[in-house]
């Protein structure tokens, strides 16, 4: 399947860490996912919570550009198969966790199902979302919406050579 300029479909999704070495399983699964297809990494972000308990530690947070056929409903199959291998336990509803990975949008699709709404529909209003996703697409929205995004967010470097923090 190709798009109109004869590329394969890009897709995104919004990954983020706040519990343990949390580079690590940002590297495990961005190293997962171009086992998956062609990808491009944001910058990462270093990101206030929103919502959750208080006391919760701050998120890494970065987007990675998939180019692939996979459906949305495939992606959030390979979402969870990510976070199951980061050891994520959904105990507590917004808690800190290994890994999140989101699908935030998908070219050519819209989704509005109980459990899959693509594109995200809190993306817009996510400074850590937002941020890398800019970076990588910022054909998908126009400097206005990243800046009446709300949270805040600090680059701290690239996955690739980002010592820890
Ligand atoms: O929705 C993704 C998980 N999550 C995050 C996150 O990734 N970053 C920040 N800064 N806050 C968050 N709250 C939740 S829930």
């Amino acid at each position: 399947m190709t798009n109109s300029a004869g590329e394969t479909p890009r897709a995104y999704l919004g990954l983020g860490s706040n519990l343990g070495d949390r580079l690590r399983y940002l590297r495990d699964a961005v190293a997962t996912l171009a086992a998956v297809g062609p990808t491009r990494v944001s910058p990462v972000y270093e990101t206030a919570p929103v919502g959750g308990p208080d006391g919760q530690g701050a998120f890494l947070n970065l987007a990675v550009e998939l180019r692939t056929d996979r459906t949305a409903r495939d992606l959030l199959g390979v979402c969870h198969r990510l976070e199951a291998a980061a050891g994520r336990v959904r105990d507590e509803r917004w808690g800190p966790r290994t890994l999140d990975v989101d699908v935030l949008w998908v070219e050519g699709t819209t989704v509005d199902e109980p459990d899959l709404a693509v594109p995200h529909p809190r993306m817009w209003e996510r400074r850590f979302v937002m941020a890398p996703l800019h970076d990588l697409a910022p054909d998908l929205f126009d400097d206005a919406a990243l800046a009446g995004s709300e949270g805040f967010v600090d680059r701290v470097g690239e996955l690739d050579t980002l010592q820890g923090t």
